[in-house]
């Protein structure tokens, strides 16, 4: 038994977890929208839906489960990893759905914090089905972006780094230029795919030269490149600037922009002498509808997103051997210096690949 709630099982949990696996396969396609997904079950048990939702603006989950259940829903469960929707929006309330279907419970993985939908779970309780919500931490972490944007008006910032294991992000004479392994190198590219924007600070540009595009992986979305250049110092023939994709150069206040003409720019306010990114990022989150945010560093810019209090996540490439040289910044105490919680540790060829949440400093 589960015993935070009495009436929710293990195998309740395992089949709002199951849902979870389906939800992110939507990642790239449904934002701003969150990402959801749905089982459904019949009288015996047995699954007979599975759906999630998988385009913005087009069926939710729980109507792509029922549609596959058919009526083999009636007297079942349905599995929802996030409370099913009230609202006529972009399609028809989910609610009614299940209603129609003759579902006689309806499990719930988070609730919806989105004002004109939700309510699902108080209309299904009106209307005799046997409701639980779990408030489900994995549920949850996976609406976090959704959340983050409607709240805040901000993305989810994730950032996102390759390092030696002694904490070196920065390769020098004699290292290879590649931290990390092949394997990593496409996680990030698939990953790109799906996010709205990626971010570097212009050292990175200066020394690396990166495209900062998709590239051997499906672009679901083509991110914006931004680079953080308070003095535009980008060159101009970087790969950055080469029109593959669009690219904004954020400056200081007064800066002479005329060189990047063809290229958006945006004037970074300075507060007590620190460029300020937050309206940066709300920017990103308004002109360009962002959910996602990559930031690919280097050190400086990390230092600049964590002491501006901006990290949502973090997601570390870590290669077995050690760098030639020691770092200059080293990441490991930067991540110590946050208060953070672990949501994954898998290997990536030889790396090892980290997830953490960040959790934010009270202002
Ligand atoms: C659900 N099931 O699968 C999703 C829900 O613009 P619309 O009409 O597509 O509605 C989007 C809103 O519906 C979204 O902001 C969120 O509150 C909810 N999403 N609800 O019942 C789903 N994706
Ligand atoms: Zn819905």
């Amino acid at each position: 038994m589960y015993s935070a709630h009495p009436m929710i099982t293990e195998i309740d949990i395992s089949f709002l977890h199951r849902a979870v696996r389906l939800a992110v396969k939507g990642h790239g396609t449904v934002e701003p929208n969150p990402m959801v997904g749905c089982i459904i079950t019949n009288k015996e048990g047995e699954i007979v839906g599975e759906g999630f939702h998988e385009k913005f603006g087009e069926a939710h989950a729980e109507v792509n489960a029922l549609t596959m259940a058919g009526e083999s829903a009636c007297g079942g469960t349905a599995y929802v990893t996030l409370e099913p929707c009230s609202h006529h929006g972009k399609t028809p309330p989910c609610s009614q759905a299940l209603l129609d279907s003759g579902i006689a419970r309806v499990v719930i993985g988070a609730v919806d914090p989105h004002k004109e939908a939700n309510g699902g779970a108080v209309i299904l309780r009106d209307h005799g089905i046997d409701v639980e919500i779990v408030n489900d931490a994995v549920c949850s972490d996976i609406i976090a972006p959704f959340l983050q944007k409607n709240n805040t008006g901000l993305p989810w910032i994730t950032c996102k780094w390759a390092q030696t294991s002694d904490g070196n992000i920065e390769t020098s004479k004699g290292d290879s230029p590649w931290i990390s392994c092949k394997e990593s190198q496409q996680l990030v590219h698939e990953e790109r795919g799906c996010v709205d924007a990626i971010v570097v600070g212009v050292g990175t540009v200066i020394a690396d030269n990166p495209t900062l595009t998709v590239r051997g992986a499906t672009k679901y979305r083509t991110p914006v490149r931004v680079v953080i250049d308070p003095a535009l110092r980008t060159p101009l023939h970087s790969n950055v600037l080469n029109g593959d994709a669009p690219t904004l150069i954020a400056h200081v206040e007064g800066a002479d922009t005329t060189a990047f003409c063809g290229h958006e720019v945006f004037a970074l306010p300075i507060n007590n002498g620190v460029m300020n990114l937050k309206p940066l990022f709300r920017h990103l989150s308004k002109a360009y509808n962002a959910t996602n945010v990559l930031a690919e560093g280097g050190a400086t810019l990390f230092e600049h997103i964590f002491s501006q209090n901006l990290a949502n996540e973090l997601w570390i490439f870590t290669a077995a051997h050690r760098s030639i040289l020691p770092p200059r910044v080293n990441m490991n105490t930067l991540v110590d210096s946050l208060t953070t919680t672990l949501i994954d540790e898998q290997p990536s060829g030889v790396d090892s690949v980290t997830r953490l949440l960040v959790t934010p400093l009270i202002p």
